[in-house]
């Protein structure tokens, strides 16, 4: 009798590259964009199956995401960390198994820096510095200026530096200081609701309003305008991101400025995964090119605006 065929053996191209992406929620038009991103670059790629999984803005979510996708031996990670701190066991089990971990968009702080691939993502310190110095050279040096800051949410990266970078960019500007400063989480509910409070008990006496994103800029542009002012002329207002709502609502007036910070992460990544698979070692920081956008510049660029 014919011997029975072997089965084919799998080819190298049949065998995909299985991504895990942890992500942190769905907190802001930013999210959505890099979410989106990251769904089109990997879902469109035969080379790769992605398994995406979205933590509801909570770090214990992630650590068992990440958990989970060491179980099913992924071959690579990518992680969006809500909070900078508290990432070592899980980092170090990843390690152990031999799964790279990229950080995508928000940094942690590690002893140990092998502990991740590499960091996909900007320069929120440099943010913060480009919102003061915009605020500053839009305003006048001369003019007093109160601010009041809408904080990302508390431990992340991206609130931590953006408030750091603000804060250098104004000392030494003894006329700019920051009068009020509060965490509206990234999102547009709360950034209106703290908005609303801080008008409260110190309206008259704001002159500026500095969002860590545009959402929590968007969200205070309502409470400024509930309030009887008009946002963007009775109160400056400069926030990072570079939305498109952003860009409709300096279009209309109503917001200042608003510091580019590139979510469109998922060419960088795939990118970075085939380098590493080829033998290539990424760089450490994956630092995303950006701008600052205010008045003629932004309406001219509202029709390009990908995001
Ligand atoms: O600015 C904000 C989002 O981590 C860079 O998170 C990101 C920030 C972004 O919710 O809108």
């Amino acid at each position: 009798p014919a011997p029975t065929p072997a089965p084919a053996p799998e080819t190298k191209a049949d065998k995909k590259i299985v991504l895990g992406f942890s992500q942190i929620g769905a907190e802001s038009g930013w999210r959505d964009a890099e979410t989106q991103s990251i769904k089109e670059t990997f879902g469109n790629d035969a080379q790769f199956e992605l398994k995406f999984s979205d933590a509801q803005q909570k770090q214990e979510n992630q650590i068992k995401a990440i958990r989970s996708f060491i179980a099913q031996k992924v071959d690579v990670i990518a992680l969006a960390p809500v909070v900078e701190s508290g990432w070592e066991p899980v980092l170090e089990e990843a390690k152990a198994a031999k799964i790279p971990v990229f950080l995508l968009d928000r940094t942690v702080k590690v002893n140990d820096e092998s502990l991740y691939t590499a960091f996909i993502g900007s320069d929120f310190i440099l943010e913060g510095q480009n919102a003061a110095k915009t605020m500053i050279e839009q305003l006048g040096a001369d003019k007093k200026v109160n601010i009041v800051e809408l904080q990302g949410t508390v431990g992340a990266s991206a609130a931590n530096d953006r408030k750091k970078g603000f804060e250098e960019g104004i000392k030494s500007n003894p006329n700019y200081k920051i009068i009020k400063s509060q965490t509206g989480d990234f999102t547009r509910a709360k950034g209106k609701e703290v908005m609303e409070a801080f008008l409260k008990s110190d309206g008259k006496n704001i002159h500026a309003v500095y969002a860590h994103n545009d959402d929590m800029a968007l969200g205070a542009i309502q409470a400024i305008e509930e309030y009887g002012l008009k946002p963007g002329k009775d109160i400056f207002i400069v926030s990072v991101d570079g939305v498109k709502a952003a860009f409709e609502a300096i279009k209309e007036g109503k917001l200042n400025v608003t510091v580019e910070c590139n979510p469109l992460l998922g060419p960088q990544l795939k990118k970075a995964i085939l380098d590493l698979k080829a033998g290539t070692q990424p760089p450490k920081w994956i630092k995303s090119e950006e701008g600052v956008f205010f008045g003629q510049k932004a309406i001219d660029a509202l029709p390009t605006r990908k995001y």
